[in-house]
């Protein structure tokens, strides 16, 4: 078995990320195979349980209320359509659902109570249970495991320096403060980024830095390539090389040997032989459906016949754990709902591009 290492540095990082292709593949697979079983892949579906219309100015993303994007926002959706979707989701081989909202953070009240419903029903269906809804305090974090949550996706996104070049509406701190609050129940974490934001080689490392260095490690590592879309401040960004994103992959696996590393956003622009490649360098979950959250993804028809093609076999839920979460009911619940309104942080500083981005969204919409 590898070693588990919580203090590596960038330095260390980098030097790994940069080895000559075949000595890291080699490598990364190795580590896999002393860790997974390499024929075995998690899938999970997302699920947009409301879209659009945020506040925050993130410049990678189509939802933030700021940027002028095509996309259709919605409020959230009920408990029944979540049902309804996963169900479906469950009868296409998905083992875990993720629910994601456009929110900077969760208020206490009706629209919260309503997600832990969603948590509730999901999982009764007997499948892992994920939200990502931004940041949230220890008290909300206790309730979602109280509910039955098996995950919480909370993205460092990139480096703690380039990050103020991506977003100046909230800062890295909270993100991790918000990852911290999740470890304080048994919700596992899942936590990763995006590459192909221009950021430099050095912030995808020092990226995993910072998510190798909790410990534990995350139990699971989302690397997303850009989806520029069309209105936010990178929608002329090019889109990552596969050799990008297999090196990162790689990289992600050797230092964080147990960690699921997820091949998230951007497969679209992926050939097979490319996510091949990723699957071989330590890649073990995917996001499957033919959406991400706003942006289009892969047929489904189109995966199940690529695992088929390379012998890969989707996981059955909670196979990392000893059971499912158990869930309590509303009625019996030992944690009140505070109405709390934390105050986490607003740097406000000034990002060019968001800025550009923005005033080109106001002259459109008048
Ligand atoms: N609002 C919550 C938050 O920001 O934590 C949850 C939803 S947010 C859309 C979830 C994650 O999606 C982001 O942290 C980011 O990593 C990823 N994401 C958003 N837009 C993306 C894009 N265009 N390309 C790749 N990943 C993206
Ligand atoms: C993650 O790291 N990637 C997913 C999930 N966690 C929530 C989201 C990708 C979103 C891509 C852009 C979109 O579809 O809006
Ligand atoms: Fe809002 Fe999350 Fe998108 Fe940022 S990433 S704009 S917080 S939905």
């Amino acid at each position: 078995m590898s070693t588990i290492k919580h203090n590596w540095t960038r330095e260390e990082i980098l030097a790994i990320y940069n080895k000559p292709l075949m000595e890291l593949l080699y490598e990364a697979a190795t580590v896999h195979r002393e860790n997974h079983d390499p024929n075995l892949v998690q899938v999970s579906t997302l699920l947009s349980i409301k879209t659009g219309g945020c506040p925050e100015d993130c410049g990678y993303c189509p939802q933030a209320a700021r940027y002028h994007t095509d996309i259709e926002g919605n409020d959230l959706m009920s408990v029944q359509q979540v049902k309804a979707q996963a169900l479906q989701a469950k009868s296409g081989g998905c083992s875990r659902v993720c629910m994601g909202a456009s929110w900077r953070n969760v208020k206490d009240g009706e629209d919260f109570d309503q997600v832990l419903e969603m948590v509730r029903t999901i999982n009764k269906l007997d499948m892992e249970v994920c939200c990502t809804l931004g940041m949230i305090t220890e008290n909300q974090a206790k309730r979602l495991a109280e509910a039955g949550l098996y995950a919480y996706n909370h993205n460092l996104d990139t480096s703690e320096e380039y990050y103020k070049e991506v977003i100046s509406t909230r800062g890295y701190e909270d993100r991790i403060q918000t990852i911290e609050n999740v470890r304080k129940t048994n919700i596992t974490v899942c936590s990763g980024g995006i590459i192909g934001m221009g950021e430099a080689v050095e912030d995808r490392a020092g990226m995993l830095v910072s998510l190798s260095t909790f410990n534990p490690h995350p139990e699971s590592v989302p690397i997303n390539a850009l989806v520029p879309v069309e209105g936010t401040p990178m929608e002329e960004q090019q889109v990552v090389e596969i050799w990008e994103m297999i090196r990162m992959v790689a990289t992600a696996r050797i230092v964080m040997p147990e960690t699921q590393v997820r091949l998230s956003a951007g497969r679209t622009e992926m050939s097979q032989e490319g996510q091949a490649m990723c699957f071989f360098a330590g890649a073990n979950s995917i996001f499957a459906g033919n959406k991400l959250l706003t942006t289009p993804n892969p047929d489904v028809d189109e995966d199940m016949k690529m695992f088929e093609t390379l012998g890969l076999v989707p996981s059955k839920p909670f196979i990392n754990i000893m059971k499912k979460p158990e869930t309590v009911e509303a009625e019996d619940s030992q944690y009140k709902d505070l109405g709390e309104k934390p105050r986490w942080t607003r740097p406000e500083h000034t990002i060019e591009r968001n800025e550009e981005a923005k005033a080109k969204g106001k002259a459109t919409a008048e």
